[in-house]
């Protein structure tokens, strides 16, 4: 950096202290905590963001949001140029970031990084960040704080007036430096460096793009990076014009099935994903979807509603009730990155039955292999392709789920909780299914496939293959090429993954009640435990054993050797501030108390001597 980008790099900085005795780590999917002592990390994470897109001359995005967590916490997660999440390999930097003490020691990281990086801070390479954020009350002024480092885009009469601006700041420096030998007002013109239509320390240009779903976000990143039109109408579009696509592939014989209906109520969470869906929603004729607990309901963001409340606890969203008996219903979370189905029983109590990530993922898999069965059955297409289909799964899949899908034949994979492992190997297939049980997950489809049926379909459109018009070989590589564009490529997406789970089901003409029955969950129960410290917890193979503190995984299976079909692990939870335990067992109760006492053994091992 040169003295200007530094001087104004320090200065801004000591607007933004960190908080006290508080160590921030990026955690499962970013910074996470109570919003009040984020400005700082928000801050520095808005300045990684700038250097990323300058190290890989992309458009890089920050989105503001804590997704599941309570109203009062938020959060800030990068979108990486594929749309993806943050590179791991940035990670620690990231950390050590958040974690500076003074704005001394975060120049000397940058300028460390920077070089180690060989990140090119000439003011004329220039980056791009787009900014999203939900609707938590602290999301506007944490977005004031990300774009601090960054200069707005100005085009039009904001250019003109940057311009002249520019040219008097000029002036006006020359004549201190002159007249008044005054360096140190250096700082202040600092921008005069910059290019036209932007202002900022290292020529990085922020454009806010308002209020987001997480997913959207990622999304639109990916779409620029790639040349596309990447506006919020345009993923409107894209989704909308894909699920009719495959609606009008639906053979007419199925689309008849009249224990299907083509409604389905969606709670959700009283966060940013409701209204996008009503707009979504508007632009489909083949379904009907209801929106509770919007966000303009006035209720409050996941509390007692969303995706990760109807998934952890098993019972209707507040909104939901015996009424709703029958009727297909669904929940997405704070930011509309998680789906889940539920049932709510004629005489309930409050009670559902939960179709969760773990079936989202076994439909999308028996549809997908039936369409790659019809391709490689039809002998008309040319240089058939054995696409590779892979499914991806954690630990909390479902032990009945993982059993079904092998069933099924496919290559069952385990990874870490997190999105960002869950995508890095769903991406080594053509074709990569990827579900965490609470409901966050895609289908990825690989260029050189999609690639593939794009040939195919062209040949076929043209009649070149011989295929004849309405043959189901030619409709499987349309459906698949329409599920490619329909499902979101850069991250789990709550409101394409409902779009093709109706679609579907109607392809399939399946009740809810009929998907259910795919398989049967074994009972199981997720508790969280507050711990001293939940990072002293450090487990191996895919989280599913506790290698520190020693003697917890001994006592760990003595307790689940108890019980018929017992399974349990712990795990430190990346989002919030609690040890998670998770239990399955042959009955509900067993489940219940094997997780109960495994809690109690965290709490002994680890806990604030409560126990
Ligand atoms: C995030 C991650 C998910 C993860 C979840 C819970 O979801 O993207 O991959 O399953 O946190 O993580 P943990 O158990 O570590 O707290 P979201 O929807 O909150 O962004």
């Amino acid at each position: 950096m040169n003295d200007g980008q530094q001087s104004l790099l320090l200065s801004s900085s000591s607007r933004f202290s960190p908080p006290q005795g508080v160590k921030l780590s990026y955690g499962t999917a970013g910074f996470r905590a109570d919003a009040s002592l984020l400005p700082s990390t928000v801050y520095r994470v808005g300045i990684l963001a700038a250097l990323r897109s300058l190290k890989t001359g992309s458009i890089i995005g920050l989105m503001i949001t804590a997704s599941h967590n309570k109203v009062s916490d938020n959060g800030v997660k990068i979108a990486d140029p594929n749309g993806g999440m943050l590179s791991q390999h940035w990670e620690p930097f990231a950390d050590a970031l958040a974690n500076a003490p003074s704005p001394q020691h975060l120049l000397l990281l940058i300028n460390e990084f920077v070089g180690k990086e060989g990140i090119l801070m000439d003011g004329v390479s220039q980056a791009e960040v787009l900014l999203g954020r939900d609707t938590r009350p602290s999301g506007d002024a944490l977005l004031e704080a990300a774009r601090q480092f960054h200069g707005d885009k100005c085009g039009g009469l904001g250019a003109v007036f940057m311009d002249m601006l520019k040219t008097l700041m000029m002036l006006l420096k020359a004549w201190f430096l002159k007249y008044l030998q005054l360096p140190l007002w250096l700082d202040l013109f600092a921008f005069s460096h910059y290019d036209n239509n932007t202002v900022g320390v290292v020529g990085a240009v922020a454009t806010d793009m308002g209020i987001l779903t997480t997913p959207q976000l990622h999304w639109m990143v990916r779409a620029r990076n790639k040349g596309m039109q990447a506006s919020e109408q345009d993923y409107f579009e894209q989704l909308s014009s894909s699920f009719r696509c495959l609606k009008d592939l639906i053979p007419a014989e199925k689309s008849k099935f009249d224990g299907l209906n083509n409604k389905v109520i969606v709670d959700g969470s009283n966060g940013v994903g409701g209204v996008k869906l009503k707009v979504l929603g508007s632009l489909l004729n083949a379904l009907v979807i209801e929106v509770r607990n919007s966000s303009e309901d006035g209720g409050v963001l996941n509390d007692g509603v969303g995706a990760d409340y109807v998934q952890k606890e098993k019972v209707a969203p507040h909104g939901f009730g015996s009424k709703d008996a029958g009727i297909r219903c669904a929940s997405l979370d704070g930011d509309a990155d998680r789906l889940v189905y539920f049932i709510v029983p004629p005489e309930s109590s409050g009670r559902i039955d939960l179709v969760d990530g773990d079936k989202i993922l076994s439909l999308f898999a028996v549809f997908i292999r039936e369409q790659l069965s019809f391709l490689n059955e039809n002998e008309g297409i040319k240089n058939s392709h054995q696409a590779r289909l892979g499914v991806v799964q954690t630990a909390y899949a479902n032990g009945a789920s993982t059993n079904y899908l092998k069933q099924l034949g496919l290559e069952v994979n385990f990874t870490p909780t997190g999105v960002k492992y869950l995508h890095e190997k769903a991406a080594e297939f053509d074709i990569g299914i990827y579900f965490e049980a609470n409901g966050h997950g895609t289908v990825l489809f690989s260029e050189s496939f999609v690639g593939w049926l794009e040939t195919r379909t062209k040949e076929i459109s043209s009649g070149s293959n011989g295929l004849s018009s309405g043959s189901e070989g030619k409709k499987a590589a349309l459906r698949l090429l329409a599920v490619s564009k329909l499902i979101n490529q850069a991250v789990g997406d709550a409101l394409s993954g409902l779009l093709l789970v109706e679609v579907i089901l109607q392809y399939m003409g399946w009740s809810i009640h009929r998907w259910n029955e795919l398989y049967h969950d074994l009972p199981s129960r997720q508790l969280k435990v507050k711990v001293a410290d939940r990072n002293a917890v450090i487990t191996a193979n895919a989280e599913t054993v506790v290698v520190s503190p020693p003697g917890l995984q001994e006592a760990i299976n003595a307790e689940t050797g108890k019980y018929h079909q017992g399974r349990c692990f712990v795990r430190p939870s990346g989002t919030e501030d609690v040890v998670r335990v998770y239990a399955e067992a042959s009955t509900q109760e067993a489940a219940d108390t094997l997780a109960n006492s495994v809690a109690k053994l965290v709490d002994q091992f680890l806990g604030l001597g409560s126990s």
